[in-house]
């Protein structure tokens, strides 16, 4: 009796999604979370740690959790996938940084949380071109620095311009979020 209630339960129960943002420092991941979660821009400061926030869209709950760009504990992300359902991977296009150690740190850092994450299929991955007000890339281009050839075969990515401050590509994310996650 108490499993078929819990069942019935769950059913009216908003599914939650649990999302891991990515990206190196000053590429806008709390600006983003905010700003998805309040609708406003807030002013930020350099994140130390995590910030994890819930944001309703629809039936559905994304938790999404905002890492600090700080090099030191890039290497802890990947403890943090085992539950994870999907990378959001904020860039910021205005500025793809060409300093070598902190490409392949990100591109490394990227490829082992898709590989700690435990999901019978291809890994959702949202790919969001930040700072699109001042964009200097191609879509190739990010998706050449940001690493994608190295796991293409285990995600499925979407890449989609964003900008902050007045909002551009906001409605798209959630859009595809709630796509990706409802169709499966
Ligand atoms: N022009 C422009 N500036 C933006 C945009 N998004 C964020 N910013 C600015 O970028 C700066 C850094 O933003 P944060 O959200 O703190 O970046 P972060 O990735 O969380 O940084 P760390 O926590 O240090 O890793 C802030 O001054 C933001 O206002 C955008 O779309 N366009
Ligand atoms: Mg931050």
């Amino acid at each position: 009796m108490g499993q078929i209630f819990q069942k019935v339960k769950n059913l009216f129960q908003p599914k939650k999604i649990k999302l891991f943002m990515l990206g190196i420092w000053c590429s806008g991941k709390t600006t983003m979370l905010y700003r998805m979660k309040l609708g406003e821009v807030v002013r930020t400061i350099p994140t130390i740690g995590f910030n994890v926030e819930e944001i309703q869209y629809n039936d559905v709950i994304f938790e999404i959790t905002e890492a600090g760009g700080g090099d030191r504990i890039y290497t802890l992300f990947p403890h943090y996938m085992a539950r994870k359902d999907g990378i959001i991977l904020i860039v910021d296009s205005s500025d793809l940084d060409q300093n070598i150690y902190y490409k392949e740190l990100l591109q490394t850092t990227f490829r082992k949380c898709i590989n700690c994450i435990y999901l019978n299929k291809q890994i959702p991955v949202l790919i969001l071109a930040n700072k699109s007000d001042k964009c200097k890339f191609t879509d190739n281009e990010i998706l050449q620095y940001v690493g994608v050839h190295n796991i293409e075969n285990n995600i499925f990515y979407k890449i989609i311009h964003t900008n902050c401050i007045s909002g551009e590509g906001i409605n798209e994310t959630f859009e595809w979020l709630y796509q990706t996650y409802t169709n499966q």
